[in-house]
């Protein structure tokens, strides 16, 4: 299993990144950790374990059997996704893309997409929903199978984690006891095609990954395909600049960190340091 990204980073890699606030770098994980996360990604779906965090959705398409599975904090009880988050190229890839000498980890996230499923991924931010602060903080999507326009590709508005904006929390089940003052972020579906919208999508390979920046929007369709499930890990990293922000209606994480307001959230044991220069 690779520990080092195995294509080079380059500096128009970062540039794009730092411009359009994502950024599809192909080829950086072997195929030893894509078998080894999807086997982890088999067991932890249906285990029931006390700090399994999993969220299903089920809206299938025309009676079929759909599933929208969401896991969050799975390293803190699989021993698979701590060495991915600790262990993998996607620490080194997000300290290189956030110019960070030292990245420590936030918490990964399991998308699963099964065939025939309907549920969208609603167009969202993500820092709204965390209880930091900063601008060295960043998610490494990884494909874990083939990704396409059928099978529920991730779309995002370039440039958007410019715009100032700083939407309303969405989540995936829609919690109605989630609330938030903030602007609630718009279906941005209704703006396609219209001038300054420029709406970024790949078609991916397991090992590609997408970095992206917090503010940045991003969603996703259902998955129509009839046979391909699309499956991800979204780790979540950050840097130095960081500070423990922890704003009404963000979300609760697991192990409890103890943090003071505005520190930097230097916690060994809830977010180890995943890589250093
Ligand atoms: O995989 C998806 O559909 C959603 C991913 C996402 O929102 C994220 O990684 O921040």
């Amino acid at each position: 299993m690779n520990r080092k990204p195995l294509v080079p980073i380059t500096q128009e890699d970062v540039v794009t990144f730092e411009r359009d606030g994502v950024v599809c770098l192909r080829g950086m994980f072997d195929d030893d950790w894509i078998a080894r996360m999807n086997n982890a990604i088999d067991q932890i779906m249906d285990a029931d374990h006390p700090l399994a965090r999993p969220r299903e959705v089920t809206r299938a398409v025309g009676g079929k059997t759909g599933r929208y599975h969401i896991n969050s904090f799975v390293w803190h009880w699989n021993d698979d996704f701590r060495a991915f988050n600790l262990e993998s190229p996607a620490a080194e890839i997000a300290a290189h893309l956030m110019g960070a000498d030292s990245v420590r980890l936030f918490y990964d996230q399991v998308f699963v997409k099964e065939p025939h499923t309907a549920e969208r991924t609603d167009w969202h931010q993500d820092l709204p929903f965390w209880p930091l602060q900063g601008e060295q903080i960043l998610s490494v999507w990884v494909a874990l199978t083939p990704v396409n326009e059928q099978n529920s590709a991730l779309e995002y508005i370039a440039g958007s984690h410019k715009w100032g904006k700083f939407y309303a929390a969405a989540i995936p089940d829609k919690d109605p006891n989630f609330r938030s003052e903030l602007e609630p972020c718009p279906d941005f579906n209704e703006m396609r095609g219209r001038p300054g919208y420029d709406f970024l999508s790949w078609d991916m390979q397991p090992g590609d990954c997408l970095v992206h920046h917090p503010l940045t929007v991003h969603g996703s369709a259902g998955n129509f395909s009839p046979t391909q499930r699309r499956a991800a890990i979204s780790t979540r990293y950050f840097g130095p600049d960081t500070r423990w922000d922890p704003r009404p209606a963000t979300m609760k994480i697991t192990g409890d960190p103890q943090l003071e307001q505005g520190t930097y959230p230097a916690d060994d044991r809830v977010f180890p340091e995943a890589w250093r220069a």
